[in-house]
């Protein structure tokens, strides 16, 4: 088994990161290097540049004390002041609270940020399951219908949100994509390619035994 796997530890970029981040503070992130709910908290605590002490957690060999922040046993997790919070978009919702005055990443006025929570709703209900039924897919026919169905998810995504209410994106949605990718919060939290060719490789042969792959295959 490749050693970034057990005990599971970040690489490439991220890994540094992860030096950096290694003094105490009074906001823990509970995180894991491969998994992409804690990568959108872990992108906007670099954006908005709050101190924090990133720590690494085996969701798959729940740690007894990381239980007690989250009895879910998921990543990634928030301990605050010493209290406990899960769940990647409420931790996102949290950041802009209890850190008013970092950069804001949720628009400041009502309409807007309820605007981007109805986003960020479409996002967890509908494109991130498409995209997981897309990577479990198994046999030709299923994975054509999977493909089919994530455009079309991300057509949606593309004419109800980005060109109506995100700024920015340009006529494009790959040169935006790319210009996400390119910015200095994700590179930061990027770990080697190959490394997650091993992690996603288990959900590419249906043989993940995650909770959300678990749910993914239950519901195919
Ligand atoms: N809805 C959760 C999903 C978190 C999640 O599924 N995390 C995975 C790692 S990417 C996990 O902890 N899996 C452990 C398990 O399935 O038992 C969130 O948005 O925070």
């Amino acid at each position: 088994m490749p050693a970034y796997i057990d005990p599971p530890h970040a690489t490439g970029i991220a890994a540094q990161t992860v030096a950096r981040r290694a003094a105490p503070q009074d906001l823990v992130f509970h995180a894991g290097w491969f998994c992409p709910f804690a990568g959108r908290v872990w992108v906007a605590l670099e954006e908005k540049r709050i101190p924090y002490q990133y720590k690494e957690q085996n969701p798959y060999d729940k740690d007894p004390e990381f239980l007690k922040l989250n009895p879910k046993g998921l990543i990634p997790a928030f301990q605050h002041d010493g209290r406990g919070l899960y769940e990647s978009n409420i931790l996102l919702e949290y950041l802009e609270d209890a850190f008013p005055s970092a950069p804001a990443l949720r628009p400041r006025d009502p309409h807007g940020a309820a605007l981007a929570r109805l986003a960020l709703q479409f996002i967890s209900t509908t494109v991130v399951p498409a995209f997981f039924r897309l990577m479990q897919a198994q046999g030709q026919e299923k994975q054509d219908e999977a493909k089919e169905s994530f455009v079309q998810v991300l057509k949606e995504l593309y004419d109800q949100w980005f060109d109506k209410h995100i700024e920015r994106v340009g006529p494009e949605f790959s040169s935006w994509a790319e210009r996400v990718l390119d910015r200095p919060s994700v590179r930061a939290v990027l770990s080697a390619p190959e490394a997650y060719h091993t992690i996603y490789g288990r959900y590419f042969n249906d043989t993940a035994k995650s909770q959300v792959a678990q749910a993914t295959r239950s519901a195919a």
